[in-house]
């Protein structure tokens, strides 16, 4: 494992860097592999037990995994409270960029949870040259309508008069959270993006409407829907299941 920072303009992102087993990482050699990003969801971070399992399971498969922490999450830069959709698509367009740099890799695959999943959904479609197959699990989509709505985190406020500080419990967003993911519209980046998507999601999850999983799997061209039965939103039941599901879309991956 390499842990270090990926500098994004003067913002630290936290990133660990892990190889599949059979890889000697201080011996590298020849070794050319895919590799995956993958991206924790809203208040999370890369050592949440869901996030390091989506991993373990795309290693297993001979692909190297880096995970990275957003702005404002982890060990990265940035408050909480100052973070954006915008300012976590500026930084995934780093890490992707920072990933195609790295000699070792050959195809590049993201994967997301939650919020991270909504964040995957946006890449894919913007940066559809580099990224061979996506993985959103449980994506948050629906903040985008929510926010245009006047919902946040299941606080209300008036849509059209954004106030400067949103509050819930012991959470404060600012204000521009809303107002940048009101402008946001996914489906036009489901629309852009045409390459394999698995899509994983609870249907009891508790966070993010099932039936928005099943509304993407619609929209993309070519996109895979694995339903955890009795499953809520970070798979404290069957993630088993999940890993099953991520090894089995990875393992036909590699050798298309
Ligand atoms: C919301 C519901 C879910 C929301 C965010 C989420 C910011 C994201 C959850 C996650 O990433 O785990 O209303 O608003």
């Amino acid at each position: 494992m390499k842990e270090f920072y990926i500098n994004d303009d003067g913002i630290r992102l936290h990133a660990k860097l892990d190889m599949p087993a059979e890889v000697d990482e201080n011996h590298p050699g020849t070794h050319t592999i895919p590799l995956c990003i993958v991206i924790h969801g809203f208040t999370g971070h890369m050592e949440e037990r869901h996030i390091i399992a989506a991993a373990e399971a795309i290693r297993e498969t001979g692909c190297a995994t880096l995970r990275v922490e957003m702005y404002g999450h982890g060990k990265s830069d940035g408050e909480f409270r100052n973070h954006t959709l915008y300012k976590w698509v500026g930084n995934a367009l780093t890490v992707v960029k920072y990933a195609k740099s790295l000699d070792f890799v050959t195809d590049l695959y993201l994967c997301g949870h939650s919020q991270g999943g909504l964040l995957v959904m946006l890449i894919a479609g913007m940066c559809r040259d580099d990224i061979k197959a996506a993985i959103p699990m449980s994506p948050a989509w629906m903040i985008p309508d929510l926010a245009r709505e006047g919902t946040i985190l299941g606080l209300t406020y008036d849509p059209e008069h954004i106030p400067d500080e949103l509050h819930q419990g012991d959470l404060v967003l600012d204000g521009n959270y809303a107002r940048v993911a009101q402008t946001i519209h996914v489906e036009d980046e489901i629309a852009r993006y045409t390459g394999n998507v698995l899509i994983v999601q609870g249907d009891e999850d508790e966070a993010v409407p099932y039936e928005y999983a099943v509304k993407a799997q619609k929209l993309y061209a070519h996109c895979r829907l694995v339903t955890i039965p009795g499953d809520d939103h970070c798979y404290d039941r069957h993630l088993d299941q999940v890993t099953k599901a991520i090894r089995e879309f990875m393992t036909e991956e590699m050798v298309r």
